[in-house]
């Protein structure tokens, strides 16, 4: 594994969430509680957000999947989302193409944008609010003064820094300015996309204006959600998890959410057998291109990209919709010096080829069926199935003594 991941533990950014109060996880009697309290929760948010309680809880079942948590994380969630109070939120536009609000609006699932909308307060957004000129910051302005050190700053798009930040101001000021002034009061700082992440596509060489991420401009270290555009669940996931267990994801050193950003996504690519049997496609259209083979002679950058573009996919459509399934190379848009960086057909850094630690075992103890792999095929199964989700549960209801972590197996 090369320096950013390495052995490292994932760090906890030290923000934490105020309103959070009592609902901090606590092991064991929480794990029993919330799971009596998740049927209530399901039939509460059902009223609330106007979704069936199946929907809901295929939600619940795939973020917690998503999110890697352990047998109690689906009600977790539940009941975190259901609360009544939903945390503030200030999304911020720079230099970008709105491509990571509109992957999250453009999503699939049926219940993905109203999910977003209804779990969160969104009280400013510069490309979905009504209001404009002077109301839009004092939107801005109230949201900030009344939820003081409790809102949830997302940043979208990369900030000019040259020449004092001139190249980017909205009600005339810098974006700079802007930046700093919100952060100075949130209580976490989200960066979603590329372009906020590290610069992405506008800090392409010769970045004329200085194009920068946030973390960068605010001297501190900041969550961060690479992809042009990033997968929507990975944002979502990080949103929920700050609301069910009062803080951010653990992340690696450049920010990124551990359970989305941890492994290489040459590791679980669907063409890997390819790869490893010497099966490319040396040119778009030949045959190896028709025939699925490995991507990686013409530029695939997924031996050295960290994402988990490769096992959740992107629109909600199942596996099969992401760059490589569809069968263009993964140019490696979340990871800075790749993409928008490196030649598109230009041959991958080879990075951690030993094969994932995931793989199932070839022979499994009979009725021992683990959490994980429940949980796992209810995101797999569970957008055309709810009752996985329910399944799920009371799967995990039964592993909860049993599924304690197992160690991981040595890489
Ligand atoms: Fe666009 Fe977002 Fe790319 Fe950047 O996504 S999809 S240019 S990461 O900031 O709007
Ligand atoms: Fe998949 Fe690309 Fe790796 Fe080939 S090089 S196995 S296409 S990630
Ligand atoms: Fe980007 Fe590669 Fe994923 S191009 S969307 S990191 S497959």
């Amino acid at each position: 594994m090369d320096g950013a991941h390495g052995d490292m533990p994932g760090t906890q950014l030290a923000f934490t969430n105020p309103q959070h109060g009592t609902r901090q996880r606590e092991e064991g009697s929480m794990d029993e509680r919330v799971l009596a309290e998740v049927g209530a929760a399901a039939q509460a948010i059902e009223r609330r957000l106007g979704i069936s309680r199946r929907e809901f809880m295929q939600f619940c079942a795939a973020t917690a999947t998503t999110l890697g948590l352990g047998a109690s994380g689906s009600a977790a969630i539940a009941q975190a989302v259901q609360a009544a109070r939903r945390p503030s939120v200030i999304w911020l536009h720079y230099q970008e193409c709105t491509g990571c609000s509109e992957s999250l609006l453009r999503a699939e699932h049926p219940t993905l944008e109203k999910l977003i909308l209804d779990t969160i307060s969104l009280d400013y957004h510069e490309t979905l609010m009504v209001a404009a000129g002077h109301q839009a910051e004092a939107a801005r302005k109230t949201a900030m003064q009344q939820n003081k050190g409790q809102y949830v700053l997302v940043v979208e798009g990369a900030i000019p820094v040259k020449d004092n930040g001139i190249y980017c101001k909205v009600a005339g000021h810098t974006a700079v300015d802007i930046v700093r002034e919100c952060a100075a009061d949130a209580a976490a700082v989200i960066a979603i996309g590329s372009c906020a992440s590290w610069g992405g596509m506008p800090s392409t060489d010769p970045n004329p204006t200085g194009a920068s991420g946030v973390a960068q401009v605010l001297g501190k270290p900041v969550v961060t959600i690479p992809g042009c555009p990033p997968n929507p669940y990975n944002f979502l996931a990080t949103v929920v998890h700050f609301l069910t267990f009062g803080s951010l994801p653990a992340v690696d050193p450049l920010g990124r959410p551990l359970f989305a950003y941890g492994r290489i996504i040459h590791e679980h690519c669907e063409r890997r057998a390819h790869f490893d049997a010497g099966r490319f496609a040396h040119a778009f259209g030949d045959e190896g291109h028709r025939k699925g083979y490995c991507l990686y002679k013409l530029g695939c950058k997924g031996p050295e990209t960290y994402a988990n573009c490769s096992t959740i996919g992107f629109g909600d459509v199942g596996e099969s919709n992401w760059p490589v399934a569809c069968g263009h190379p993964c140019i490696g848009c979340v990871e800075q010096g790749v993409g928008f960086t490196k030649p598109i057909h230009a041959t991958a850094q080879l990075k951690g080829m030993s094969p994932p630690a995931s793989y199932p075992k070839v022979v499994e103890q009979q009725g021992q069926t683990s959490f994980a792999a429940a949980a796992a095929l209810a995101a797999i199964a569970g957008a055309a199935a709810g009752g996985t989700a329910m399944l799920t549960r009371n799967l995990g209801q039964r592993a909860a003594d049993r599924d304690k972590p197992a160690p991981r197996e040595e890489r």
